[in-house]
């Protein structure tokens, strides 16, 4: 996406409401714009992940589900102009002050989106490692990176039902693992997910049924660490939106 329309948008709320646009206007392209929200495209083709996960449920994933939440999303905030201006992450981290008549659906939905469009980018073809930076931080905080992965997948695999295991990182750069139901997030607590993985059957059934272990270990072999580090560098900067 070109950053114009972003340069617009951001110019057009300043004149509208001078001091919460600029309090709110994203510093770094990770940030979130705010509504009405849009379905981002894949970053790479649907069978790019193959075989760790297939073309189909990429399709059904991005189009379908993560499609269905945008559109609630703004189903939900559409009489409510206070609200959909909001950017996601602050919508998110104040869910309490909403109206409660959207509340739940604004939860559901907005999470489901911001944890959606964070899944897309942290995955992609090629691997690669965490940056020296990220992997010290891995280290210290996991107690290396094979430790890292064992305490994430065993929070992967015991998460009952559905619902997200994510990796976050503060603005000191301290990384922790925190599981959340459904479509929860930690951007409702004000925190920063790095990466995370949606363990939802919806994200694995089709291939690998009920064995969502097989799932999580095939997850590994498709995270784009280049991207990761990204976000670890924005998040230190107080730039990661989403
Ligand atoms: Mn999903």
């Amino acid at each position: 996406m070109s950053s114009m329309p972003q340069i617009n948008r951001r110019c057009f709320l300043a004149g509208v409401t001078a001091v919460s646009a600029a309090a709110l206007a994203p510093r770094h392209a990770l940030a979130q714009p705010a509504g009405p929200f849009t379905l981002p495209p894949l970053p790479y083709p649907y069978n790019a992940l193959e075989p760790s996960i297939d073309k189909r449920t990429m399709e059904l994933h991005h189009d379908l589900h993560h499609g269905a939440a945008v559109n609630g999303l703004n189903a939900a905030v559409k009489d409510y102009p206070e609200v959909a201006r909001m950017r996601l992450e602050a919508m998110l981290g104040r869910l309490g002050e909403l109206p409660e008549a959207i509340r739940t659906a604004v939860r559901n939905n907005a999470g489901s989106h911001a944890n959606h469009s964070m899944f897309w980018v942290v995955m992609g073809k090629g691997g690669g490692q965490p940056d020296s930076g990220l992997k010290t931080a891995i280290d210290r905080d996991f107690g290396g990176f094979d430790k890292f992965q064992t305490d994430f997948n065993a929070a992967a695999g015991k998460l009952f039902g559905s619902g997200w295991v994510f990796v976050t990182a503060d603005i000191d750069g301290n990384l922790k693992l925190v599981s959340k139901p459904n479509q929860d997030t930690p951007l409702m607590d004000g925190q920063r997910a790095l990466m995370g993985i949606d363990v939802w059957e919806h994200a694995y059934y089709l291939n690998y049924q009920n064995r969502r272990a097989d799932y999580i270990k095939a997850w590994w072999n498709v995270i784009n660490w280049q991207k990761v580090s990204e976000r670890y560098t924005a998040a230190k900067d107080g730039d990661l939106g989403i």
